[in-house]
């Protein structure tokens, strides 16, 4: 069919008349800019021993995201939330980050959790310079890579390790200790850089023993530990097995002090470890949060949206992970290349204060606290 002039005017007329134009391919309502859809995703464990962690990430992640979509920061902008399971483990993760990296709309990746996983994870995100801020991975060979598009917001473990060496071995006064690890990069990595710095202090640490992910008896070790009278056990690793750790340190007649680091500072640890987790010293990265009025303001605001889940350590982190993220794509845009840039060169000023990167990738701030367990509830060591 042949359309005369009139009839195109008329045609052209009646497509205003509905509001819709074309332009640059792409059919658009009239005077509503179609909005670019991106994908920020949450690379975690979100099943499995340490889900409760995972799925605290996972909710400050979507919480950072749901934030960003009500305001009018993004302008053309819709960030579209995307959570991946990782279940903390290193195959599964490089699996993830091969399918993320192969999804165009996704514009960078919040995670992972474990530092067996965000290392080897890491190297699939830099084959296609897709920026990756882990709020949780402690293991300083993470930014060692190299990698320009890797960040963490959380300090690492040299940091963290030689902190408890000097609490224990100078300030506690503790000098016969006993070190377990779960041979995994994070918990290993942990007990190595503790046993360090207890040896440069003059100490010299009764044991060095690893254990099992995943195992659930680990009284024959406890036996064999507990013959040399440890005062304290520097463990490394997560809640999970510190948890039983803790509750079979008991049973066999351990009467001193568990000590650990971040991976364990969960409400989890408290619930699996019970009576046992009483006066038990924990390690976690940065200040707390009622020093800092906005991370305070965040907890309130966290538990509001989720009333039924217990708030985990690296929510916080991760809030703070995403919104550093967002806030690159608010100045540059979707451009992969100059959200890295910009995230390098970035002073964030968020609810964790402020962060900033140094050469590495690793952020500036520092600080450690130590935490007590007293009844039933984790406690600033004084
Ligand atoms: N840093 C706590 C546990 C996560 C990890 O680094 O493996």
């Amino acid at each position: 069919m042949r359309i005369n002039g009139k009839s195109k005017i008329l045609l052209v007329l009646w497509m205003i008349s509905l509001g819709w134009f074309v332009g640059c391919g792409k059919v658009e309502k009239a005077g509503v800019t179609k909005e670019e859809e991106v994908k920020i995703a949450l690379a975690g464990p979100l099943t499995g021993d340490i889900a409760a962690m995972g799925q605290g990430m996972s909710n400050a992640c979507k919480m950072a995201i749901d934030d960003a979509n009500a305001s009018l920061k993004l302008k053309g902008i819709r960030l579209e939330f995307l959570p991946v399971d990782d279940r903390a483990d290193p195959q599964e993760a490089v699996t993830i980050a091969n399918q993320l990296i192969s999804d165009q709309k996704v514009i960078g990746v919040i995670g992972h959790l474990n530092s067996g996983c965000s290392i080897p994870a890491s190297k699939v995100y830099h084959q296609k310079k897709i920026v990756m801020i882990t709020p949780a991975s402690t293991n300083p060979g993470l930014t060692l890579q190299g990698f320009k598009n890797v960040f963490r917001v959380c300090t690492t473990d040299d940091v963290q390790g030689s902190f408890a060496a000097d609490l224990v071995y100078k300030k506690l006064g503790l000098k016969k200790v006993s070190i377990i690890h779960d041979k995994t990069p994070y918990g290993q990595g942990l007990a190595e850089e503790f046993k360090k710095q207890f040896t440069a202090n003059g100490g010299n640490p009764l044991s060095f023993d690893g254990i099992n992910i995943g195992d659930k008896d680990f009284k024959a070790l406890l036996i064999k530990i507990n013959a040399n009278k440890p005062e304290a056990i520097y463990f490394g690793g997560v809640y999970s097995e510190c948890g039983l750790i803790a509750k079979q340190a008991k049973e066999i007649g351990f009467s001193g002090t568990i000590i650990t680091g971040d991976g364990v500072f969960s409400p989890e640890y408290i619930k699996i470890g019970g009576k046992a987790t009483e006066n038990n010293i924990i390690t976690m990265v940065g200040s707390p949060p009622e020093k800092l009025p906005l991370a305070a303001e965040f907890i309130k605001r966290y538990k509001k949206k989720y009333p039924n889940v217990d708030i985990q350590p690296y929510d916080a982190y991760t809030y703070e992970a995403t919104n550093i993220l967002i806030d690159a794509i608010s100045h540059v845009g979707t451009d992969k290349n100059a959200i890295i840039d910009y995230i390098c060169d970035v002073e964030y000023k968020g609810i964790l204060g402020t962060t900033s990167f140094d050469e590495k990738g690793d952020t500036l701030n520092r600080i450690i606290t130590a935490y007590i367990v007293k009844d039933g509830k984790f406690e600033v060591l004084k």
